[in-house]
């Protein structure tokens, strides 16, 4: 199996976490971002939206990183990343999406580059944009988890939440987003963060990583 990712990208991180919880075998092959290498010729022939992560697998090749989470869990069903009941899946479920769907997405490389392109926002405009849909995400995280969750993210047992949780905290770090207002998402993250197969995930340990 060869994920074709970048380390610093949330996405990239989710999918390594997933797959080194589930002790999957994979080789990594670096698509630089800041070199534009996701819109090559030879990326979009494995992703035709020019976004990592991609997937190569026996089967073909994977994108949509919430998605190959979910490609991961039915394929390689243990440690499950899914918890016994439809109704506590659909809550990790929904902690995930707040993340893939509500603030990944707007704060997304090419995003920022529109809103400072083509929109003609300045850096403060920018910074503000990201810091309010990380704050509003994960103001509503903060609520979820302090009902359901445990040494994690949801109960004491790592999720697809966790998957999807870190990489955005680290992202908010990144980002310089206040975190002070989240205490339960904060020890959530780090808690699983001091797991190994998800500390091995940490985009500082990836190939190419830098400190740039
Ligand atoms: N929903 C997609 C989003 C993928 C995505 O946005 N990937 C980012 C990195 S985290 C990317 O490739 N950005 C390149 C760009 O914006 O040009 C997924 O979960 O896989």
């Amino acid at each position: 199996m060869v994920l074709h990712g970048y380390w610093r990208s949330g996405t990239s991180y989710r999918t390594r976490i997933a797959l080194n919880i589930k002790n999957v075998a994979y080789e990594q092959a670096l698509v630089d971002l800041r070199a534009g290498d996701q819109k090559s010729e030879a990326f979009t022939a494995l992703n035709p939206q020019g976004l990592v992560p991609a997937l190569e697998t026996e089967y073909g090749v994977l994108t949509q990183s919430s998605a190959i989470l979910e490609w991961l869990e039915e394929q390689y069903p243990e440690p499950a990343l899914l918890p016994g009941t439809a109704a506590a899946r659909a809550i990790v479920r929904a902690m995930a999406m707040t993340v893939a769907c509500d603030i990944h997405p707007l704060n997304n490389l090419r995003v920022l580059k529109h809103l400072k392109g083509p929109l003609g926002q300045e850096q403060p405009a920018i910074d503000a944009w990201t810091a309010h849909w990380i704050a509003e995400g994960f103001a509503a995280l903060e609520q979820t988890i302090a009902r359901h969750g445990g040494r994690f993210a949801f109960g004491d047992t790592l999720t697809l939440a966790d998957c999807h949780l870190v990489p955005q905290y680290y992202s908010a770090q990144r980002f310089g987003a206040d975190c002070t207002p989240y205490p339960r998402l904060v020890a959530a993250a780090k808690n699983a963060m001091a797991v190994e197969a998800v500390a091995a995930a940490h985009p500082d340990r990836q190939p190419g990583a830098d400190s740039l």
